[in-house]
C-alpha cells in the first residue's frame, strides 16, 4: 500500500511523454517507435522501410483521431447543424502522409524526428501506396473537394466505395499501354479503419409485394432474393491548420452472415461459396471507363450498394440524434457527384417511404430538399443510362418508385406545357424511343433542387444544349459552382520551394486564403525576385530530368521548355493534335538541319480506358514519334518527346511543379472545366490553351497577356459542324499540315508500317469529330509565339509570376464557399466555440 502510494507522488511529479498527442520531437520520436515494435513487431535496427512508414503514418493518424473525434461529437450534438454528405463513387485520394503533416502543421517536427532516428522522411513518404479510386479530374475533385470542406470546418462526411482495386497501374511495353493491377491494399492501409459495428444490408433482387399496415393503409415491401451487408472504412480528413477533422466512410461489401443459405440450399457448399464471392465482387474494382459509359451489370450494383449504405447509414445518425424521418433534409445536404450515385433520389424515397412510413407527397419534399446534383460532362457518350429490365431485375421495388416519381412529374409537364409531346418525352426518366431505359440525368433533375455546371462556359452550355428543357421548366434550379483544386498538396506540398519563396515574400497565410497570392503581383517586376523564381523552377526540373531517365531512359535537358501535357487519353481532349505540331518541329528540322528553334521537351502522361482502341494508339504514336526524334542526330536534342508511365496523384506531384508550358488544348465546348490546368498555374507555367471549360476563367483572372490562346470557340466550332465541316478540304489547302501527316502514313513512325496509325490520319481526314484539322494552324502558330516569347526570360518569368499571383479564385476553398452560399446553405462550424 505504501509503496504504491510513493509511487504515485513519484510517478505525478515525473515528466511524462504524451505518446498518443504530442506534436514535438520527442513524443513523434517514441511514438514511431512503439507502433514499430508494438504494431508491425520491428525495431529501428531491423526495420523495412515500409515497417518504417507504417509506423510514422500510424503515429500520425494517431493525431487525427483526437481531431475527429472531437469534431463529430461536437457537431452531432448540436441538433442545428447541417451536415454535407459528398456522394461519389469516385475519391482520387493521393498520398495521405505529406498533406496529414502540412495539416497538423508538424512537417518541421517529423522531419527532426525521423532523421534522429536515422532516416529521412522523403524516403518514407515515397513508400506510399496512392488509393487510386478514382479515374481523373471527377475523382480527384471530390479529394480536394473534402479538403476544402475540412478546412474550411464545413462538417461533412464523403460517402463511397472501398475498391479493393483502384485504377489499373500503367506500363509501357514496345510503345503500348499495358493494365497491372492496382493491389493497392498489399502492405497494409494505416489511414483507415473499419467499422464493423456500423454495417448496413442492402437488397438485391426478388419481387415486391403489397400489404395492409396496421391502420389500414396500403404499403409495399421489397422480398429480395439476397441481402449484401456494407461495412463502412473511415480515413480522418484533417482541415488545413484549424482543429477540425471529418472522414471519409468508403463501403466494402461482404456476405450477409445471418441471412441462412443453408436452409434454401440445404448442403449445397458450392451455392454457399457462390454467394459470398458474389457478395465480394461488388466493391472489388474501379470501372477505369472516364466518361465512356460501360453499361455493365456489376457497375450499377455498385452505384445502388454504396448509396443505399450511405443513406442507411445518415438515416441511422439522424434517428440517434432525436431527428423524424421527414426532417432528414434538416440534418443533411447531399452533393451527387454526377449521375453515378443518382439513384440516392429514389432510394430516399423507397427509404422514407416504405421503411419509415412517411406519406408520399411529405417525402418527396424531403428528398428534393436534400439532394443536388453536379453535371461533369456534355460528351452524349457519358450520359448513364440503364436498361429498365436490368433494374427491374437487381432493384425491382427501386424501379417501381421511378415509375412512380415520373408518373407524377409528367403530369406536372403536360399542365405547363399542355401539348408539347416531344417535351414530355425529352424529359421524361424513361427513355421510350427503342429499347427502354432509366435516364440518370432526368432522375437528378426532377429530384434535385439544385442544379451545377463546374465552369461559367460548361454551365451556359448545359443550359443552352442537354439541359435546356430542364431550365425552361425550373430555371431557379440552376446554378455555375466553378471547379477549384487544393493548394494545400498542389503548391505546399508538391512544390515546397516555391512555397517558401512566395512565404518570405508575401508571409504564410496564403495557403489557406488563396487570394493572398494577389500580393505577389508587384515582384514580377523585381529583377532579383524573378531570378529566384527562375531557379526554383530549374531545380523542380533537374528532379523531374533525373526521374524520367529513371523510368524512361531518356535523357532530357533541363534548361529547354517543358512542354508538358497530362491528363487521361481522350480524342476530346487532342493529345494527337501536340504530336502534330511535334511532327511540324521535326520537319522544319529536317528541312534545315541548322535552324534556330528553341530546345523543348514535351512530356505526355495519362492512362487510356482499357477498351478505347483510339486512345491506346494514341499512347502508341507519342511513343513511336519519340523513338524518332530523341535518336535522330539532325535535332542534336533540341527536341525531346517523353511519355511518362502511370500519370498518377503521386507522379502529378512531380510533375505540376516542373512544368513551362501547360497544354490545354481540348476542342472547344467539351473540356467542362479541366482542373489540371489549375494546378499548373498555380506552379508557375504558362498556358496554351482553346477557349473551354475553366480556360475562359483562368484568361480571365491572370489577363489575356499572360495566356496563349488560339482555336475556334464552341460557338464556330458548332456553326462549322453544322455547315458541314470538311476537314480534307483544309488538309489539300495546308502544306505543313500534308507534310506532317503524309510523314505519320509513310510509316516513319512505325518500321515501315503504313497501316499502324491509319486509323487516326483517316479519321482527321474524312470525320475529324474534334476539329484538329480547323485547329492546326492557328495552334502551330500559336506555338511559335510561344517560342519567341521563351526566348525572352525576364518576359517569360514575369508572366509565370503574374499566373501565380492570380490563381486565387481556383482554391477549392472558394468552390466549396459557392458551394456551401449558393446551394448548401450551411455555414462553419467553429468546434472550439461549440
Ligand atoms: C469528368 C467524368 C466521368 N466528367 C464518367 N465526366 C465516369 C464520367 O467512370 N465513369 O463512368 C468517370 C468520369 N469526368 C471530368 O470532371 C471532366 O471531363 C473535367 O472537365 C472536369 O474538370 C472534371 C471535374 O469536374
Amino acid at each position: 500500500e505504501s509503496n504504491a502510494n510513493n509511487s504515485k507522488v513519484k510517478r505525478a511529479s515525473a515528466p511524462t511523454i504524451d505518446v498518443r498527442s504530442g506534436m514535438d520531437v520527442e513524443s513523434l520520436k517514441q511514438a514511431i517507435t512503439e507502433h514499430l515494435f508494438y504494431q508491425q513487431g520491428r525495431n529501428i535496427v531491423n526495420t523495412s522501410l515500409n515497417d518504417l512508414y507504417m509506423a510514422v503514418s500510424h503515429t500520425v493518424h494517431d493525431r487525427l483521431l483526437q481531431h475527429e473525434h472531437k469534431t463529430m461529437n461536437a457537431v452531432f450534438d448540436n441538433n442545428n447543424v447541417r451536415l454535407v454528405s459528398y456522394m461519389s463513387a469516385e475519391f482520387l485520394m493521393g498520398p495521405q502522409l505529406g498533406v496529414n503533416l502540412i495539416d497538423l502543421n508538424i512537417m518541421a517536427e517529423m522531419e527532426q524526428a525521423v532523421q534522429e532516428l536515422g532516416f529521412s522522411l522523403n524516403t518514407i513518404m515515397a513508400q506510399e501506396e496512392e488509393p487510386g479510386l478514382g479515374n481523373g479530374g471527377l475523382g480527384r475533385l471530390a479529394a480536394c473537394y473534402i479538403d476544402s470542406m475540412a478546412s474550411q470546418q464545413i462538417p461533412a462526411i464523403g460517402y463511397g466505395i472501398r475498391y479493393e482495386f483502384g485504377i489499373f497501374d500503367q506500363v509501357i511495353r514496345d510503345g503500348w499501354q499495358v493494365e497491372i493491377t492496382d493491389k493497392w491494399l498489399r502492405n497494409g492501409n494505416p489511414w483507415e479503419s473499419a467499422r464493423p459495428e456500423l454495417a448496413v444490408n442492402v437488397k438485391f433482387g426478388g419481387h415486391t409485394e403489397s400489404y395492409l399496415d396496421s391502420n389500414e393503409y396500403l404499403r409495399y415491401r421489397w422480398k429480395p432474393d439476397y441481402m449484401v451487408t456494407g461495412i463502412p472504412y473511415d480515413t480522418p480528413i484533417m482541415g488545413y491548420k484549424v482543429p477540425s477533422c471529418n472522414f471519409l466512410r468508403l463501403w466494402k461489401s461482404e456476405a450477409e452472415e445471418s441471412f441462412d443459405f443453408s436452409s434454401f440450399n440445404q448442403g449445397d457448399y458450392y451455392k454457399a461459396v457462390e454467394y459470398k464471392v458474389k457478395s465480394e465482387n461488388i466493391s472489388k474494382v474501379l470501372y477505369p471507363n472516364d466518361e465512356m459509359l460501360g453499361g455493365k451489370k456489376l457497375r450499377l450494383k455498385q452505384q445502388y450498394f454504396f448509396v443505399s449504405c450511405s443513406l442507411q447509414d445518415m438515416m441511422n445518425i439522424h434517428l440517434r440524434f432525436d431527428g423524424k424521418p421527414q426532417d432528414f433534409h434538416k440534418r443533411w445536404a447531399i452533393q451527387l457527384n454526377d449521375t453515378h450515385p443518382s439513384v440516392a433520389v429514389a432510394e430516399l424515397m423507397r427509404i422514407l417511404v416504405d421503411e419509415y412510413h412517411v406519406d408520399w407527397d411529405v417525402a418527396w419534399h424531403t428528398t428534393c430538399s436534400t439532394c443536388s446534383y453536379t453535371n461533369h460532362t456534355l460528351l452524349p457518350e457519358a450520359l448513364e443510362k440503364w436498361p429498365v429490365g436490368l433494374f427491374a431485375y437487381l432493384i425491382p421495388r427501386v424501379l417501381e418508385i421511378i415509375f412512380e416519381i415520373n408518373y407524377r412529374f409528367l403530369k406536372e409537364v403536360s399542365s405547363r406545357f399542355p401539348g408539347d409531346n416531344g417535351k414530355l418525352s425529352r424529359m421524361s426518366i424513361i427513355d421510350e424511343s427503342g429499347e427502354k431505359f432509366v435516364r440518370m440525368a432526368n432522375l437528378a433533375c426532377v429530384g434535385c433542387c439544385a442544379i451545377n455546371g463546374v465552369a461559367e462556359l460548361h454551365t451556359e452550355l448545359l443550359k443552352q444544349q442537354i439541359l435546356h428543357d430542364w431550365v425552361e421548366m425550373f430555371p431557379e434550379r440552376f446554378h455555375n459552382v466553378t471547379n477549384g483544386v487544393t493548394p494545400r498538396r498542389f503548391v505546399v506540398l508538391s512544390n515546397p520551394g516555391l512555397s517558401n519563396l512566395i512565404i518570405e515574400s508575401i508571409g504564410d497565410k496564403w495557403p489557406g486564403k488563396l487570394d493572398e497570392l494577389r500580393k505577389l503581383e508587384p515582384f514580377a517586376d523585381d529583377a532579383a525576385f524573378r531570378e529566384k523564381f527562375r531557379s526554383v523552377k530549374l531545380e523542380n526540373k533537374k528532379i523531374l530530368a533525373a526521374l524520367i531517365k529513371e523510368r524512361t531512359g531518356v535523357v532530357v535537358n533541363p534548361s529547354s521548355m517543358f512542354d508538358v501535357q497530362v491528363k487521361r487519353i481522350h480524342e476530346y481532349k487532342r493529345q494527337h493534335l501536340s504530336v502534330l505540331h511535334i511532327i511540324a518541329l521535326y520537319l522544319r528540322i529536317k528541312q534545315n538541319p541548322d535552324i534556330d528553334i528553341v530546345p523543348r521537351t514535351f512530356i505526355f502522361g495519362g492512362k487510356a480506358a482499357p477498351g478505347y482502341f483510339s486512345a491506346k494508339l494514341i499512347i502508341k504514336l507519342i511513343n513511336s514519334v519519340g523513338d524518332v526524334v530523341n535518336n535522330d542526330p539532325d535535332v542534336k536534342d533540341r527536341l525531346k518527346v517523353v511519355f511518362f508511365p502511370d500519370f498518377n496523384v503521386t507522379n502529378a506531384q512531380l510533375i505540376y511543379p516542373a512544368a513551362d508550358l501547360s497544354e490545354q488544348i481540348s476542342t472547344a465546348g467539351k473540356e467542362a472545366s479541366g482542373t489540371g490546368n489549375m494546378k499548373f498555374s498555380m506552379n508557375g507555367a504558362l498556358t496554351i490553351g482553346t477557349l473551354d471549360g475553366a480556360n475562359v476563367e483562368i484568361r480571365e483572372e491572370v489577363g489575356n497577356d499572360n495566356f496563349f490562346l488560339f482555336g475556334l470557340t464552341a460557338a464556330q466550332v458548332e456553326d462549322a459542324k453544322r455547315n458541314g465541316y470538311n476537314p480534307h478540304f483544309i488538309y489539300d489547302n495546308n502544306e505543313e499540315l500534308r507534310n506532317v501527316i503524309s510523314m505519320i502514313n509513310s510509316g516513319r513512325f512505325s518500321n515501315g508500317d503504313t497501316n499502324l496509325f491509319k486509323p487516326i490520319t483517316d479519321n482527321l481526314l474524312w470525320h475529324d469529330p474534334f476539329m484538329l484539322m480547323a485547329d492546326f494552324s492557328l495552334y502551330i502558330a500559336c506555338q511559335d509565339l510561344v517560342a519567341e516569347t521563351w526566348k525572352n526570360t525576364a518576359e517569360w518569368n514575369r508572366m509565370a509570376i503574374l499566373n501565380v499571383a492570380r490563381m486565387g479564385k481556383f482554391s477549392s476553398d472558394r468552390s466549396i464557399q459557392d458551394y456551401c452560399e449558393k446551394i448548401w446553405k450551411v455555414k462553419p462550424f467553429n468546434i472550439r466555440k461549440a
